[in-house]
């Protein structure tokens, strides 16, 4: 018998984000009694008021899906709010997680929290066996506290806090600010926008030899429910396709899907970032899930829910 949702108070937090609303999406099939807390009622840098809401409200599993995210450039440029916002965001959630006796956590990482030289597929393993990729460092290491903190607290205290580490996301409820982005959702609005104002070329950063894997976020809320209910180990668990694409296969893609036909120009003055980072999900798969729709699949959806709004 795994965990049971059903019937337990379940805080999401982060509901408002892609992941955190992919998660209350799914939640909603586990007759659980989901609880939120709005940014406007408590900032949760603030351990204080953290602690108040869980006193009050009192939570017996929390889906930690609060961060301060963005994509490449973002990253480099406020290393102070991806480092301290994140910090202090996982640290007031599961300190107070202990003190209030919550049942179970699930804490999500990235997988920038890799060495940037590391072995492919990575394996979990492959943690802290090496410097980390420069550009998104700060971040990063924040991340890596997070899962350090889940195992932490289960060593001395015996918690049941569990640390899962998503690959890169895309979906509904994306950042399709080009200026914070990620690439996916980047290159769908320059996609659009460039069909729209019949431009005969898109630009895409870097050389576009990069490798990614992309994960749909409804795929990943499926994963962490199950994890939730059936995996209580230390170590922290990839989540993710087991596929991978180039950044220029990504942009072929994407043009397909959005029927744009122009050219793509490279701009070698933005950054590549990491070469290659494809998660090995043989421990996601040896516990039981192997659910992940194909990325065009995801991407058409994606596209259909989100065309109007671009
Ligand atoms: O998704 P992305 O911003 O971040 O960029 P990372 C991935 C790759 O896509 C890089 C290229 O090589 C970018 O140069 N790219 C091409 C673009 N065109 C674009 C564009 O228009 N916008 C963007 N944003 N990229 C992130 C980390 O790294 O991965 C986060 O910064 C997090 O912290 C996340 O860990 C999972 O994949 O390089």
């Amino acid at each position: 018998m795994g965990f049971e949702l059903g019937g337990k108070n379940i805080w999401v937090a982060g509901h408002r984000g892609m992941a955190g609303s992919a998660i209350m999406r799914r939640l909603r099939q586990e007759h659980c009694n989901i609880q939120t807390v709005d940014r406007s009622e408590i900032d949760l840098r603030n351990q204080l008021a953290v602690d108040g809401w869980m006193k009050t409200n009192k939570p017996q599993v929390i889906f930690l899906a609060a961060a301060k995210v963005g994509g490449i450039l973002a990253n480099s440029s406020y290393p102070a709010d991806f480092l301290y916002d994140n910090l202090m965001i996982e640290t007031n959630i599961i300190h107070g997680a202990w003190a209030n006796g919550v049942e179970k956590l699930i804490f999500l990482g990235s997988t920038c929290i890799y060495p940037k030289e590391t072995p492919q597929p990575i394996p979990e393993s492959a943690l802290l066996t090496g410097p980390l990729e420069p550009t998104n460092e700060w971040y990063a290491i924040a991340k890596i506290a997070g899962i350090k903190l889940c195992q932490a607290y289960r060593k001395q205290h015996g918690c049941d806090f569990i640390a899962a580490q998503p690959t890169n996301l895309y979906g509904p409820g994306d950042n399709y600010n080009l200026a914070t982005s990620h690439v996916l959702p980047a290159l769908m609005r320059k996609a659009h926008e460039a069909k729209k104002a019949k431009s005969r070329d898109l630009s895409v950063w870097g050389s576009g030899k990069p490798l990614r894997e992309f994960l749909h976020v409804d795929d990943l809320a499926d994963a962490v429910v199950h994890l939730t209910k059936n995996y209580s180990g230390e170590e922290h668990v990839n989540v993710g396709t087991g596929h991978e694409i180039s950044i220029r296969g990504l942009a072929e893609l994407l043009c397909r899907v959005v029927g744009f036909d122009g050219e793509l120009v490279f701009d070698a003055t933005k950054p590549d970032g990491t070469l290659r980072k494809l998660c090995d999900i043989s421990k996601l798969k040896s516990l039981g899930w192997d659910n992940a729709r194909g990325l065009e699949d995801g991407v058409a959806s994606t596209y259909r829910a989100v065309a109007e709004t671009l």
